[in-house]
């Protein structure tokens, strides 16, 4: 079921998002070890927290990919051709790095749609504002959608050249099978010729990686234990937050950072709504985050796995980070 706004459509997830998030921390919390999804993070306070993370020093990834994107957006946005195209952006950002996209390409006469798919709609209010003040000869539609049925509804109705943003080294946050599996789910969205810019942090010295997720403001700490009181606020929890500390460590095995929520002592936790009981014992930690680092030979192994080519890659003056630019091919 579609509901068509001037410049929003909304389209009905796959799955009621609190039914979803019940059921995962259900899951997560009687595993063991205990885990709990990252992509639960981001509630209104989480969004507002990571908001902050990106703008603090140690947070490299944000600074990097603006220096690319400022540096070389027009050349980026040239791949597509010089024809009109569509700018699928996933997930929305609050429009400081797309501009970087947009600007060059108005400036140049050229014309283009910006379609932002989030599943949150606010986001994407303020976002449109944003562009809107910015740019106001720019064509935006907004999708709120899940990522799945955005990409269905860009195959089923959009014409003409596309090129797909994910930037932000989002696709870090997901297990190999998972990203394999997305990356497909993108392509098969697009047809030959079309483009995919995906942002993505590089493997680098260990220590720079740690303290990316260890910050001295302890931001990083409250937007993991937001979770906890997301469940708290959500599900009718009991947990105290300051019975939980933050912990996050580069794993050279999997090649990513791993951030848990360690107890600091046996307690137990009532969630009303599952009408459960989860037992901790001292030190056991609950799983949060995986934050994968690319190594260049991954990079072209997703890419080719997921029938791209590798058209070209941009990085930062530091090459802590890569925009590289997929094509799928003929
Ligand atoms: C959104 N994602 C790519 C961030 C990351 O770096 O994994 C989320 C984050 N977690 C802690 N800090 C930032």
């Amino acid at each position: 079921m579609e509901r068509a706004c001037t410049d929003c459509l909304v389209l009905a997830g796959d799955q009621d998002e609190l039914e979803t998030f019940k059921a995962e921390v259900s899951a997560g919390l009687s595993c063991s070890p205990k885990w709990l999804h990252s992509r639960f993070f981001y509630d209104a306070a989480g969004s507002d927290l990571f908001r902050s993370i990106t703008r603090l020093p140690e947070y490299y990834l944000t600074n990097c990919e603006l220096e690319i994107l400022r540096k070389s957006g027009r050349k980026i946005g040239s791949l597509i051709g010089d024809k009109e195209f569509n700018l699928v952006e996933l997930g929305s950002g609050d429009g400081s790095k797309v501009i970087h996209l947009i600007d060059p390409v108005l400036a140049d006469n050229r014309r283009l749609t910006y379609l932002p798919i989030d599943l949150s709609e606010s986001a994407l209010d303020a976002l449109t504002s944003f562009l809107c003040r910015h740019s106001p000869n720019l064509n935006v539609r907004c999708i709120v959608a899940e990522y799945s049925p955005g990409l269905r509804w860009i195959k089923a109705h959009l014409e003409g050249p596309t090129m797909v943003l994910f930037l932000g080294s989002n696709l870090g946050n997901l297990d190999h099978a998972q990203a394999e599996a997305f990356l497909t789910e993108v392509r098969e969205g697009l047809v030959p010729g079309d483009l995919l810019v995906i942002g993505l942090d590089l493997r680098k010295d260990i220590d720079t990686m740690v303290r990316a997720y260890n910050d001295s403001n302890g931001v990083t700490a409250e937007f993991n234990l937001n979770l906890l009181r997301r469940i708290n606020r959500e599900l009718g929890g009991n947990f105290d937050p300051d019975k939980f500390r933050y912990y996050s460590t580069y794993n050279p095995r999997s090649g990513g950072i791993d951030s848990y929520l360690t107890s600091l002592c046996r307690q137990s936790v009532f969630i009303r709504d599952l009408c459960a009981t989860f037992d901790f014992q001292p030190w056991e930690s609950i799983y949060t985050e995986h934050s994968h680092k690319y190594s260049e030979a991954e990079i072209r192994r997703l890419a080719n796995q997921a029938g791209f080519v590798i058209e070209a890659n941009f990085y930062d003056s530091r090459k802590y980070f890569v925009d590289s630019v997929w094509r799928v091919p003929e």
